[in-house]
């Protein structure tokens, strides 16, 4: 029996179905490339949804930890650690933003926002007790919470999960018009992706942001900006909505926080905001650790340390040009931004799912989404080599 065999029936057999992953058991991982248990190599080609934008296994990172691993791992936050308060100064000078707040994963970030729009609606715009209302988009994916399910529209994703958290109203993405109408003095946030990823990397039309900022800022509700996939250098700028030239009052970061190694995610915002919360508010075990925070520091200084955000907007515009020279019957639209591109097929094409297997065959591995889309998403590390060798593969699987 092949390894690839053996673990697909272990996994079949003692894991929850919760997934329908590719039939590929990879066991190694180094830059843009992995290998599987029975020795094939490939390049990713979705980074593990944008947490890997450093690269699988990045030296520097592994070293960070291992040293800190070695060194103290875990305190909460009843006693203080020496990693935190510098991760802390670090995120916030990067970000251009006052205070932070950490959590673990992407979702817990998202209800931390939540949890922080509300209070502030409360505490500092003067909303009525319980009439605080969160404005999201159509299409939406921020996590998987039971409070966060509750504002997505996708029915997949709330089937036998009710009852459901209310205070929550969906505008269809890219409509400032509808974010206009819907907004009212019990407002206390919209929350937005500025691409959204799972419903396809979905670039809403130029000036959305802006004007949703705006609309906010004239409503007193707070802007903010789902960075978890979109950020750290993804779009090719820091986070995705600087290319609109706005600032959010909040942006929620996670996935690349971390380079992959350990679920570290973060809010960012005024200390008007953050200071809503008081001792015993909000809070984690793992939250802040300092091998999360050592882990991340080191992360943010690869980012800049080896300039990805600006490889990723300068790779991400010559794979999209090479994309768009591919002549293929099935392709519909090509879009995205910096390293980050949906390929959208035509309905005639057979769903997206056939063309990640045939990708998987020639050695690259990327994910489909919402039936029609290619999802792309290299590590940001790739050279224009391997953008050639990959677009390459692509114009044989779409032919
Ligand atoms: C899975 C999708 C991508 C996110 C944004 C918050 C979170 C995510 C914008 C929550 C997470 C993930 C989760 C992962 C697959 C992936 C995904 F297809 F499900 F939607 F990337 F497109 N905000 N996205 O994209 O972060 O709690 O997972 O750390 O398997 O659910 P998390």
């Amino acid at each position: 029996m092949s390894n690839t065999k053996h673990c697909i029936e272990l996994e079949n057999k003692y894991g929850a179905k919760n997934y329908k992953p590719l039939d590929v058991v990879l066991t190694k991982g180094s830059g843009i490339w992995v290998e599987d248990v029975d020795g094939k190599k490939y390049m990713d080609f979705l980074a593990a949804y944008s947490a890997v934008n450093q690269g699988h296994c990045h030296p520097r990172l592994v070293e960070v930890m291992k040293n800190q691993a070695e060194r103290l791992t875990l305190t909460s936050r009843a006693f203080r650690n020496d990693q935190l308060p510098e991760l802390a100064r670090e995120l916030c000078e990067v970000t251009g933003f006052e205070k932070m707040l950490p959590m673990n994963s992407g979702a817990e970030a998202v209800e931390t926002a939540v949890k922080a729009a509300r209070k502030w609606g409360y505490k500092v715009k003067g909303i009525e007790d319980d009439k605080a209302e969160i404005i999201v988009c159509a299409g939406n994916f921020h996590g998987r919470t039971v409070t966060i399910i509750s504002f997505s529209d996708e029915p997949q994703y709330k089937d036998g999960f009710g009852p459901l958290t209310p205070g929550f109203k969906i505008i269809p993405y890219g409509d400032a018009e509808a974010l206009a109408a819907a907004i009212t003095k019990n407002t206390a946030a919209f929350i937005v992706e500025p691409i959204q990823g799972e419903s396809g990397v979905v670039v809403p039309r130029e000036g959305f942001l802006k004007d949703a900022a705006k609309i906010c800022k004239e409503n007193n509700a707070l802007f903010i900006a789902d960075e978890i996939q979109a950020g750290l250098g993804r779009t090719g700028k820091l986070f995705a909505y600087e290319h609109e030239g706005i600032k959010p009052d909040m942006v929620i970061i996670g996935k690349a926080l971390s380079g992959g190694m350990y679920p570290v995610s973060a809010i960012v915002a005024s200390k008007e905001i953050m200071n809503v919360f008081n001792p015993g508010d909000h809070g984690s075990t793992y939250g802040g650790n300092p091998l999360a925070c050592a882990v991340a520091r080191e992360a943010l200084k690869i980012l800049q340390d080896e300039k990805l955000i600006e490889k990723s907007a300068e790779l991400g515009a010559y794979l999209i040009d090479e994309l768009k020279k591919i002549n293929s019957p099935h392709v519909e639209l090509i879009r995205g931004k910096g390293l980050w591109v949906g390929i959208v097929l035509k309905k005639t094409a057979g769903g997206a799912r056939r063309f990640c297997e045939a990708l998987q065959e020639k050695g690259i591995l990327a994910k489909e989404t919402h039936e029609n889309v290619i999802r792309i998403a290299p590590p940001l590390v790739i050279t224009k080599q391997e953008i050639d060798q990959a677009v390459a593969i692509l114009k044989e699987v779409l032919a």
